[in-house]
């Protein structure tokens, strides 16, 4: 077997003016946490240095290039790479990146992997941006992600790392099969996944109680129909007044949640993931060569 301790770091709201230095305090403490129960990867959420801003609408570049990284890490970010190293821990961190190719600025919602000894080894840019791109007054607040970020252009790679093959996807990512399954076909045996959903859902209002609903079927039938571990964290709790779900969660590759977060504020859950588990599904009822029947499939991939 092949058994990591995995923690599953959930944090509590960030308000707008919280600093980046206080967010990863917060979670460099989570990490020593990690640390003192064995773990030797510990999983954060999605855009976890700042507030959820993509529920403001702002017209100034500038105010909205603040809440995005120009080099990672950086001045404030250090901490959690040294914290790494000392502890032996690694980390996925999510957070906005700004950065410059040929010269052209480009903003992404990225996900990075980085290892015991501190150093990043993957890098995944958000593929289904959810939301809108246009200002939309008639909501209680925006969810702009369309207009603050372009798609990802990174795909969905893999990364050898922590004694297997592991994944990295970002929130609305989770609602999509395809994400599991182009990570599957890969081999991924962890997924790794930060999210912020808001309970509210303006457009369809009526499936606001479905939400913690919602984000555990989706994890759950991804983990199981794929055989993989699956690691979802929130940013959880009334974040400058808007609900955040919390409900972070580690899930096997039989679908069964066997770890999950019981508060909306900073908390760590831990589990021991054997990956050798992948194989209790991926051998059989879902042995991919045995199964499936990709020529059935082209629809799919052409539209
Ligand atoms: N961050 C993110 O992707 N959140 C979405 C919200 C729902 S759609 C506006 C999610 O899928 O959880």
């Amino acid at each position: 077997s092949r058994k990591l301790i995995v923690g599953a770091a959930q944090l509590g709201p960030i308000a707008r003016n919280e600093t980046r230095a206080r967010a990863v305090a917060r979670m460099v403490e989570l990490m020593h946490q990690a640390h003192a129960r064995g773990a030797s990867l510990v999983v954060f959420p999605e855009l976890a240095l700042t507030t959820f801003f993509p529920r403001w609408y702002m017209e100034d570049q500038a105010d909205i290039d603040a809440f995005f990284e120009q080099e990672m890490p950086g001045p404030e970010t250090q901490p959690l790479f040294e914290a790494a190293r000392e502890l032996g821990i690694g980390f996925y961190l999510g957070y906005a990146e700004l950065a410059l190719e040929a010269k052209t600025p480009r903003h992404f919602n990225t996900s990075i992997l980085v290892d015991a000894s501190g150093s990043i080894i993957g890098k995944y840019r958000k593929v289904h941006l959810p939301g809108h791109s246009e200002h939309e007054p008639w909501r209680p607040f925006q969810h702009l992600e369309k207009r603050y970020f372009e798609p990802g252009n990174t795909g969905f790679g893999t990364t050898q790392a922590f004694g297997g093959t592991m994944g990295m996807a970002l929130c609305n990512d989770r609602r999509w099969p395809e994400t599991y399954r182009m990570l599957a076909l890969q081999g991924v045996e962890l997924m790794m996944l930060g999210y912020n959903t808001p309970i509210h859902y303006p457009p369809v209002p009526a499936h606001d109680h479905l939400q913690g609903f919602h984000n555990h079927l989706c994890m759950q039938a991804g983990a199981y129909q794929n055989g993989m571990w699956v690691v979802g964290v929130a940013k959880a709790g009334k974040e400058e007044g808007c609900d955040l779900l919390g409900q972070s969660c580690i899930i096997a590759p039989t679908g069964e949640i066997v770890a999950m977060a019981s508060s909306q504020e900073d908390e760590l859950i831990t589990y021991e993931c054997d990956l050798d588990r992948t194989c209790e599904i991926r051998e059989h009822i879902f042995n991919f060569d045995l199964h499936r029947r990709p020529e059935t499939y082209g629809l799919i991939t052409d539209p």
